[in-house]
């Protein structure tokens, strides 16, 4: 447990009906006894009058007393509900700074100790950050199915199965004269083998979980002229990027945020596609097509059929054709992966922008399992997988490196949720194997 507490605002600045103040750590009696002559018995709600220093009034609160262990933090919560002007939020926060031990809080300080007092693990911490920050109900889901241990509870499922062929390979190296199976066991080898391979399939998900976090990423390519600037426009419904008729206006790719059906797209304008001698431009357009294959989807916009051919390299299936300028073009009839749009009378834009939003939301919907939202996980479930890898391959009598990289990869999988322990690895083993009977 710490020794100092800290304060800190828990709602948003500015004027509001209500400002929480919230404090955590054993100075909260004396914060009590000081600001309001007495705490309120837990998890009761009190209406208090809060003093200044000089005993003075400061507001009339409401106070909500939260003691250890059962509490956010795990330690003693006080929580001041006072009127949300500024003046009552300083004032209040400077009469609990006069009290010793009290210090303003650093930013995430208070899920730091939840985390450090066993509340919550790194995943619930991060899925809390996350929650806080959403923006879209697809973000909200995502950050509160971590928050509530879904993925959690999948690292630890898949440190179980480690550990349990852990016991196996353990086994064999410090009592092997015992009957117990050499090295891995077939059944510990499929399990293990079953486990990397769904480990892969998280990692390849995983690129779909960051983009509910980040945006689904969609990329306008086409020729000069053909229009990309002015359809960002539309898109943004605000001037973002320059358009005018000469060709070879936009060299730097315009990102554009918007949301559609709920979901964060970031939409891109980049360099119309050709040959350019100009130094400038043609950096422009290598990375206009470098943002092309980032993309999860590129919307290829042509004025003329005769342009299909030119970047079809860049297109992949699902990807749009927008037949554009439609107020002075005559287009067939649009196939099934083609749009008709005009910038200027927005023909064929609220389809277009339906259509963004459907695919963002199928490719935000095709992973039903708990997604490695963030980089550190992605990189704690690679290494993991080397080391099974490793594990996998080794010589079936090398039964110390088998454990030993068994046991790098469960402290890999360790690092997400942030616990790294091997005492559960002696658990497993004595409790399986019946050893010293
Ligand atoms: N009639 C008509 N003109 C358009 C339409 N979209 C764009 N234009 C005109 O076409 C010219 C080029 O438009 P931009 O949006 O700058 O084209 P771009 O594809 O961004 O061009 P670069 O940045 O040079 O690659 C401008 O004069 C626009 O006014 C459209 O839907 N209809
Ligand atoms: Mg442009």
């Amino acid at each position: 447990m710490s020794t100092h507490t800290i304060v800190a605002p828990a709602s948003g600045p500015g004027p509001a009906g209500v400002s929480i103040i919230r404090l955590s750590g054993p100075a909260c009696a004396a914060v009590g006894m000081a600001l309001l002559g007495g705490l309120p018995p837990p998890r009761q709600a009190r209406l208090v009058r809060v003093l200044d220093p000089d005993g003075a009034p400061i507001d009339r609160a409401l106070a909500l007393f939260f003691k250890a262990p059962h509490s956010f933090t795990g330690e003693d919560v006080l929580e001041l509900h006072v009127h949300g002007g500024p003046a009552v939020v300083r004032d209040t926060l400077a009469a609990c700074l006069a009290v010793e031990g009290v210090r303003l809080a650093e930013p995430g300080a208070f899920s730091r100790r939840a985390f450090q007092n066993g509340k919550m693990d790194l995943t619930a911490a991060e899925g809390l950050a996350d929650l806080v920050e959403a923006e879209t109900a697809a973000q909200r889901k995502q950050a509160l199915r971590q928050m509530e241990g879904a993925l959690a509870g999948e690292v630890e499922r898949w440190r179980e199965t480690i550990i349990d062929s852990l016991a196996d390979a353990e086994g064999d190296i410090d009592f092997p004269d015992e009957d117990l199976p050499p090295g891995l066991s077939l059944r510990a080898r499929e399990r293990i083998a079953a486990l990397r391979a769904s480990l892969t399939g998280f990692l390849d998900d995983s690129r779909r979980a960051e983009r509910v976090r980040s945006g689904f990423q969609v990329v306008i390519i086409g020729r000069p002229n053909a229009g990309k600037s002015s359809l960002i426009n539309q898109l943004a419904q605000r001037d973002a990027a320059i358009v005018s008729a000469k060709p070879g206006t936009t060299r730097d790719i315009v990102d554009v945020r918007v949301v559609l059906g709920g979901m964060v797209v970031l939409v891109s304008d980049t360099a119309g596609l050709r040959t350019s001698q100009d130094e400038i431009e043609a950096e422009g357009i290598r990375r206009a097509r470098q943002r092309a294959l980032d993309a999860d989807l590129r919307l290829g916009l042509l004025t003329h059929e005769d342009e299909r051919a030119e970047f079809a390299d860049l297109m992949r299936p699902g990807d749009v054709w927008l037949l554009g300028q439609a107020d002075r073009i005559a287009w067939p009839a649009a196939g099934s992966d083609e749009i008709v749009i005009s910038s200027v009378t927005r023909q064929g834009l609220v389809q277009l922008e339906e259509l963004i939003a459907t695919r963002a939301q199928q490719d935000a919907a095709r992973s039903e399992a708990p997604p490695l939202t963030r980089l550190r996980h992605q990189e704690a479930v690679r290494e993991a997988v080397s080391a099974l890898d490793r594990a996998l391959n080794a010589p079936a009598e090398a039964a110390e490196l088998v454990a030993e990289d068994l046991r790098l990869a469960a402290r890999s999988l360790g690092r997400i949720t942030g616990r790294v322990d091997i005492e559960d690895v002696l658990d497993r083993l004595f409790s399986q194997f019946c050893i010293g009977k």
